[in-house]
């Protein structure tokens, strides 16, 4: 069986402890490979190797930088397949999506940070009168670690890793451990390429010991976090004390508000997508459908008949729709949100049954739901599901969609759905999400700030912002004697 390595210092490492993990491909529900399950020593290693790195990295110049950056993604983009394959098979989600979002995403958030480094500007302020400038230079970091999640995974470890590395950091990384598959490839295409040993470090494992080291570490300045809002508050508390920088993307309880002017079909084709790509399993998935009275009964009879006609199978299938959930835990605990619905006077209008794919039957398989609440307040509506599960209710006016939107502990992403340019505004003003779409979804700019407000987290990621996250802004003020 393949076993993943550590990858440190420009070499490939088993764990100091000879430990493994079993690593599943969950639309079969079996397991094929073996990760290590790294503890404080590995992560001791990465970091020294960092540490060592990082004169170097910092001193080479932008147009250096940018080349390497581009290497990496040219490598990406060569092994587009290889790398989709591992990616839905470590995954589960359709092999279709990775092919045509994920691995291209990664390789463009390579590209994108490989150009924006070379724009990258210090400010200057001079001061008229006073005789001074002041210049603020961007300084990188040090040693920065990026923790990231198993939804997307080469694509948020990447939108992590290239700013970091862009900035002139060098960086300790940790994969999410049920999904290692990929950063380990990009390791094998950073040995393939020279890429400079110590810059990037990826350290397999835990989160509760690799991660919490990578946290801990003292020489780690910064930590970019995406995962659960629970894991954000206990890494938030364990950094405090160590002043360090913090990027926290969290969870997502994302509101979609449809009224009746909007464009009914543009809306429904979306909001199917919305609400089901990738399993659900996307931060951004509108997950609470509110839609305006007079369109209520017409909207969830196309809505159900649309989702009904998503086909569950082998991910590996071009005609699967929705391909496994990541891991059997994670199916169970979405299942166990389907079960709740009784307990608070839900009804399931479709799905909520598990799906045995012919050849794959002990694959992590489930129907997509559509779950009708009575309240926004019930559980099914306030908590995180993050999977192919979707509450809706109707709303009488634009005054309640707002106040059904804002309350929920959330604030990553928003839709809304009207042909009304004014209600569009004061709506987009007024919800309390770091993001708001309007008629389109999951529509990014790789230039624009991404992150959420209230319990999603804290900072921004994307744009000049990462840039700004993975450096120290040095203000340098000058005098001098005028004419
Ligand atoms: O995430 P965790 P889990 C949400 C979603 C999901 C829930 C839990 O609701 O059901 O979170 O998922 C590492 N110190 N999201 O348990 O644990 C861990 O190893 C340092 C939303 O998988 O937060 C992994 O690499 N690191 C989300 C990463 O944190 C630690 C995407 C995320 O894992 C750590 C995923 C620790 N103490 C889940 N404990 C989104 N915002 O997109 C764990 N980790």
């Amino acid at each position: 069986m393949q076993r993943i390595k550590n990858y440190i210092n420009g070499e490939f490492c088993t764990p100091s402890s000879d430990k493994w993990l079993d690593n599943y491909n969950p639309a079969k529900g079996e397991v094929y490979s073996q990760l290590p399950n790294s503890q404080k020593e590995d992560v001791e290693k990465a970091v020294m190797a960092a540490k060592k790195a990082f004169p170097a990295w910092s001193a080479t110049s932008l147009e250096e930088r940018s080349q390497w950056m581009h290497k990496i993604a040219d490598a990406i983009e060569n092994k587009l397949v290889l790398l989709a394959e591992a990616e839905s098979k470590d995954n589960g989600k359709p092999l279709s999506l990775a092919l045509a979002v994920d691995i291209p995403r990664a390789m463009s958030n390579f590209r994108f940070y490989a150009n924006a480094l070379t724009q990258f500007a210090s400010e200057a302020h001079e001061s008229v009168g006073k005789n001074t400038i002041n210049f603020t230079l961007r300084k990188p970091l040090g040693v920065v670690g990026c923790i990231s999640p198993w939804n997307l995974p080469l694509y948020l470890f990447s939108w992590k890793i290239a700013p970091a590395l862009a900035a002139g950091n060098c960086v300790v990384a940790k994969p999410s451990e049920v999904t290692p598959m990929t950063s380990y490839l990009l390791s094998e295409i950073c040995k393939e390429i020279d890429f400079p040993e110590g810059v990037l470090n990826i350290v397999h494992g835990l989160g509760a010991n690799c991660g919490q080291a990578i946290v801990e570490h003292p020489q780690i300045k910064a930590i970019s976090f995406t995962g659960g809002t629970k894991t954000g508050e206990h890494i938030a508390r364990t950094a405090a004390p160590m002043f360090k920088k913090l990027s926290l993307e969290l969870g997502g309880k994302n509101p979609n508000l449809i009224f009746a002017d909007c464009n009914y079909d543009k809306m429904l084709k979306t909001t199917v997508k919305s609400s089901f790509a990738n399993q659900g399993q996307i931060c951004l998935c509108g997950s609470r459908i509110f839609v305006e009275e007079k369109i209520y009964d017409q909207f969830k009879d196309d809505f159900v008949k649309a989702v009904k006609k998503l086909k569950v199978g082998d991910p590996s299938d071009a005609k699967s729709d929705l391909g496994a959930l990541v891991s059997k835990e994670h199916l169970e605990k979405v299942q166990g949100y389907i079960e709740g619905a009784k307990d608070q006077e839900a009804t399931i209008l479709c799905g909520g049954k598990p799906v045995k794919v012919d050849g794959h039957e002990n694959g992590y398989y489930l129907e997509p739901t559509i779950i009708e609440v009575k309240s926004n307040h019930c559980k099914l509506n306030q908590e995180e599901i993050f999977g192919p599960v979707v509450t809706m209710m109707p709303f009488k006016s634009e005054e309640q969609a707002l106040e059904f939107a804002n309350d929920v502990r959330y604030g990553l992403s928003s839709t809304i759905w009207t042909s009304n340019i004014d209600r569009a505004m004061r709506l987009s003003n007024s919800i309390e999400a770091g993001i708001v779409w309007v008629n389109t979804w999951l529509n990014r700019d790789l230039r624009t700030p991404f992150g959420g407000s209230k319990d999603s987290g804290v900072g921004r990621e994307g744009g000049f912002e990462a840039l700004k996250f993975f450096t120290e802004p040095k203000n340098i003020c000058i005098s001098y004697e005028a004419y």
